[in-house]
This record gives structure tokens, sequence and C-alpha cells, in this order.
């Protein structure tokens, strides 16, 4: 089965990495945000690429899940103590990715051959590509209308602002990059990884082209919320701002009825009793444990969403 999963950072990369333990490098595409993208001490950082191909290197923090492990903080420490910006935590290591991206992006490499040439020195052998090689920016506008780059509003203010608005700059003049549609078409499976609806997944789908394929193709999406709430970063917050209570039957209920695109969903065995919502809409489901922290965590939602697409082709 060939499958195109659409991923943001953390929970993107854990679900990825147990569909790569499951599936054979050629059959899985990785399609990854790019929307958080940005520029940081005059270095290109693209946070959500890094993740999702470190974690499938065996190479990511295990404790943060961004950055490498074994990692050491010199550079930043001493950054530190020159006044300078030292608000965004990059590692010694880390710091090697983004000065040759930045090279190679200076010398007009795109990023989609940036990216493959990383994996390829890396050994990551499923196909990794971001969503676009055109500058695309999320753009959080806080309700007392402050326009915030994304990294900003998420490190530098800890989430802390309350969000009225998600923008994503440049996304109408973006191209899909270099593969990114013919593997969309080319899939006998969309899976969404349990990444931020709002500001991992929404990007990617909000590229020209992109959405239109999506719908003539089987989705697979993995809810973010366990128990009712996020299990990392701003989304139950951000849920409470933007939609009012978090429930996994919301989202659910946005890549049906708004964007006609669900076809399965995984859910948390702690929020089974929303799977009855999903029943009344014509969606099949799956009840699992999502927290995904082991590598066999991972492997069992992987293989959960794998399941559901084999119901949704009959082959069950
Ligand atoms: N996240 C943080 O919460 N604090 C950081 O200092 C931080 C540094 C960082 C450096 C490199 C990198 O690739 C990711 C980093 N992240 C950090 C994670 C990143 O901000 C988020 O994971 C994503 O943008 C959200 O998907």
């Amino acid at each position: 089965m060939k499958v195109a999963a659409l991923a943001g950072g953390v929970g993107g990369a854990k679900l990825v990495d147990g569909l790569a333990r499951l599936l054979a490098p050629d059959d899985l595409t990785v399609i990854v945000n790019t929307g958080d993208d940005f520029r940081y001490c005059g270095l290109s950082i693209s946070p959500d690429l890094d993740t999702v191909c470190y974690t499938l290197a065996g190479i990511a923090n295990q404790e943060t899940g961004w950055g490498l492990q074994n990692e050491t903080w010199i550079t930043l420490s001493q950054l530190k103590t020159m006044g300078a910006p030292a608000w965004f935590n990059l590692g010694d290591k880390d710091l090697a990715t983004h000065l040759e991206r930045t090279r190679l992006l200076d010398d007009g490499v795109p990023l989609s051959s940036i990216t493959r040439g990383f994996c390829e020195a890396w050994g990551v052998k499923p196909t990794i590509l971001p969503m676009t090689d055109d500058p695309v920016a999320t753009v959080v506008i806080d309700t007392a209308g402050n326009r915030l780059d994304f990294q900003e509003y998420f490190v530098k203010y800890h989430w802390e602002p309350a969000v009225k608005a998600i923008e994503f700059s440049g996304i109408d003049k973006a191209n899909p990059a270099p593969g990114v549609l013919d593997a969309l078409k080319d899939c006998d499976l969309v899976v969404i990884c349990p990444s931020n609806p709002y500001v991992s997944v929404a990007p990617i789908l909000a590229l020209p082209g992109v959405l239109h394929i999506v719908q003539q193709k089987p989705v697979v999406a993995v809810s973010p919320i366990i128990g009712g709430a996020a299990v990392k970063g701003p989304l139950a917050k951000m849920i409470g701002e933007l939609a009012g209570q978090p429930a996994t039957a919301g989202f659910a209920a946005n890549y049906y009825k708004k964007l006609s695109i669900l076809t399965g969903y995984v859910l948390d065995t702690r929020d089974e009793l929303e799977g009855t919502l999903l029943e009344g809409w014509g969606i099949i489901y799956e009840t699992v444990d999502t927290l995904m922290i082991s590598t066999d965590d991972r492997m069992r939602v992987a293989n959960t969403v794998l399941e559901l697409a084999s119901e949704i082709y009959g082959d069950k």
C-alpha cells in the first residue's frame, strides 16, 4: 500500500516513524509542513522537516522530540554572553544542519533538493518532501491584534498570547514542492498525522492543488486529542480560543464536513464515546491507545491506521 502522510512536528514524526517500520521505503512519502520555517540569527530553520528527518534517522532528542540527541549548547551559551538573541534553542550539532541548509539555499538550491541530500546523509529511506520550496509563513494574530511569527508565538512567548486568527502568509503563491502532487495522486492512502490541525496540517491542505487531490483519495486521520486534551503544545489552548471545547470529533467534523476528505479516523480509547458521532457521518473509526512514547507505541498506532485502510479497501 502506497502511503502519503501529511505531517508537522513531534506528533507527526512519531506516527511517521511507526509507518516507516511497517512499510517499504518506496511506499512511504511524507509531506511536511514548512509554515513554521523562519530565519533566526541569519540561519534558515525548518523545524518540522528536521524533526521528521531526525526521528526517522534515529538521532532525535527523545526527551524534547525536536533537536538532536547527545546535544551540547556551547554556541548558544556564548551567544547569550554576547547579548545575542537566544530564545530559540539551537544546539551545537543541530547548528550544522542550519548552516548547511542556509549555505545551499543561498546558492539557489531548492529546499526539496537540500532535504533529499540530508536524508541520504542521515540514512533516511522514505521520501521526505517539504510541502513547498516557496516561502510560506504561519502568522498568529493574537487578540491584541499583534501579528506574531509562529516561532515567536510558540517558543519566545511560550504560546501565552490568546489566538484570534492564523494566517499562512504566501500560501496562495506557493507551489507544492516537486513530487508532492504526484505522491498524493499515486498513493493508495493519505494519512493525516496527529499533528496540530490548525498550524501543521492546515497549511499543507491549503497549498494550491493539494486539497482537490486529497478529496479523491481514501484519507485516514489520527486524532491529536487524548482523553479530551492535547498531548503537547498549544493545541488545547488554541481549540479553546478558536473553537470551544477540545473534542476529537471536532477535527473529524472539520476534515469531513468542511474539507470533504475523511474516510477513516483513529481515535484514542479514552475518547471512544465520540466514535458514535463519526459513525453517524459514515466515517469508519478504530480506537487504540494513541499515546506514542516507545517504538512499540508508534508501531501500534501506525498498524491501526493501516488496518483501517485495509478495511476501507475491503481486504478485511
Ligand atoms: N521548541 C521549543 O519549544 N523551544 C525551542 O527552543 C525549540 C528549538 C528548536 C530548534 C530546532 C528545531 O528544529 C526545533 C526547535 N523547537 C523548539 C521545536 C519547534 O519550535 C516546534 O516543534 C515546531 O515548530 C512545532 O511544530
